[in-house]
């Protein structure tokens, strides 16, 4: 299956009429962006969004940045920094070429030329996608922590930081100290409030080296919100192997994704922006209502069949769907619980419900349940306890939450309903898993003990028992009856 020629900029012309490629010539483009954290998202969003913008504004070039491994550099660099994107559905796939990621840099093998890179003052955009725990914040708080391994160590030896907060505020403190203005920070990942939560982290991480470095990155620096959404499930050999076929090109690292794609910036750029509008990004003056929206709605009901499903024994988040029980359960936690505590003046909600069940259903993705169960203790906060925090104000009941965020606890227990040892990747594993065996698994204690975990849970839940009480009951319903058995009650 594998073709002898590589994809790169003199294959571009041998391609079929009908895979895109640039409308550009990428040799002509200039950096204007760096982003940290070039993984399969990053280059099915943004990096596509910029691929259309370079054909009429060419100075905004993505230079990219790996915070950890070398390899995807090392597979891109052999092809012209080229890589296909694959747009699957029930429908086919499409192909295209996306140009617009001029070099990669890997932070640990060389951070001084990262940091120039981050230091040119023709870069006026730093966005990142380094995941949930990359921000080395507490996720109940959304402050920065300071005994986070990363920060210990960057703040032994601040001037070749190996953080994402860390590289942030040393080129922000060369940029001040070279009187080049500062670039504009463009958190992309999945936490609330992105903007303020970043700006907050890096200001409390750069209050930690020097007050007057703080005052700077709190006045001085903008921090721009996004939401952004689009489905990218982990490229696998068979993807790869397909799309090489299709491509008649070796791609040794493309990218698959759903047709569905759509990012909301907050207009907060005082050192200049590309107009995002002009290739479909929503300019907004106010992104949280829209984060809050996609991360309670798409996020909390994906945690949820990750969780369920994986327990159920459905390896990806279409064939979990295909089970009528979890549509409906899935339908009512949105219909019934979330949406209820959103307010979208000028949005259709249930339109929103509808697409995103759509889009869960898309058979071509296989977008693995073990996946997204990944990270829960970081993930946890943002999709579930935000929407349970508003129902118990509202003295409503949250029995779909709660069955969700017991799924957590069981699939955390690291073992599966067979017995068999479950995969859990998450910062919290070990403690998580030491936490069960010392339960004896037992659900009461179990969900006691989980609960009582402040860094996920906060100090505000613990000691309410309309949240304890749902939780634990669908907890040992969970051990009772299944995963499967408690989603058929719970949609019943
Ligand atoms: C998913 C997200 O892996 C996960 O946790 O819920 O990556 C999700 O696919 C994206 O946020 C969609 O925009």
């Amino acid at each position: 299956m594998s073709s002898e020629k590589r994809l790169s900029l003199n294959a571009l012309s041998g391609l079929s009429a009908d895979i895109r490629t640039p409308a550009y010539d990428p040799r002509d483009v200039k950096p204007g962006i760096v982003h940290l954290g070039v993984g399969a998202f990053h280059r099915a969003h943004q990096a596509v969004y910029i691929d259309d913008l370079l054909a009429n504004d060419p100075q905004w070039g993505i230079v990219g940045a790996s915070l950890r491994r070398a390899d995807m550099r090392d597979a891109l660099k052999a092809q012209d920094n080229l890589y296909t994107v694959a747009v699957r559905s029930g429908e086919g796939t499409r192909l295209r070429v996306i140009g617009s990621i001029g070099s990669i840099h890997v932070a640990p093998e060389d951070p001084e030329t990262l940091l120039a890179a981050l230091c040119d003052p023709a870069i006026r955009i730093v966005s990142l996608t380094v995941t949930e725990k990359g921000y080395c914040h507490d996720p109940a708080t959304g402050d920065l922590n300071a005994d986070h391994p990363d920060i210990r160590t960057d703040l032994e030896n601040p001037r070749a930081p190996t953080s994402a907060p860390g590289l942030l505020v040393e080129a922000l403190r060369r940029r001040r100290d070279a009187n080049t203005v500062p670039f504009t920070v463009m958190p992309c990942d999945n936490l609330p409030a992105n903007g303020p939560t970043v700006h907050r982290i890096i200001t409390q991480y750069a209050s930690l080296l020097n007050e007057g470095l703080a005052r700077f990155v709190e006045r001085d620096v903008a921090v721009a919100g996004t939401m952004v959404d689009r489905i990218v499930p982990a490229t696998t050999d068979r993807d790869t192997a397909e799309i090489t076929a299709a491509l008649g090109l070796n791609d040794a690292w493309p990218v698959v994704t759903e047709p569905f794609t759509q990012w909301v910036i907050e207009d907060r750029f005082p050192t200049g922006r590309p107009d995002f509008a002009a290739v479909g990004a929503e300019m907004v003056s106010d992104v949280e209502p829209f984060e809050r929206m996609k991360l309670r709605m798409l996020n909390g009901s994906h945690s949820t069949l990750a969780y369920l499903g994986y327990l159920a024994g459905y390896e990806t988040v279409s064939t979990t769907m295909a089970d009528r029980n979890f549509e409906r359960l899935i339908h009512a936690l949105m219909s019934d619980e979330i949406m209820p505590t959103l307010d979208m003046p000028g949005t259709d909600l249930g339109a929103y419900r509808d697409a995103l069940i759509a889009r869960f259903h898309n058979p071509a993705l296989k977008h693995r349940t073990w996946q997204i169960a990944m990270d829960g203790s970081q993930k946890l906060p943002q999709r579930f306890l935000g929407t349970v925090r508003d129902r118990l104000a509202a003295g409503a009941p949250i029995d779909r939450l709660a069955l969700g965020i017991a799924a957590w606890m069981r699939y955390v227990t690291g073992t599966d309903e067979k017995g068999a040892a479950i995969e859990v990747k998450d910062p919290l594993a070990d403690k998580l898993r030491s936490i069960a065996t010392e339960t004896g698994r037992d659900p009461e204690r179990l969900a006691s003990a989980y609960l009582s975990l402040g860094e996920v849970f906060g100090q505000d839940l613990r000691d309410v028992p309309e949240f304890s009480r749902p939780v634990t009951r669908a907890l040992k319903t969970i051990f009772e009856r299944g995963a499967a058995g408690a989603v058929e009650a719970a949609a019943s």
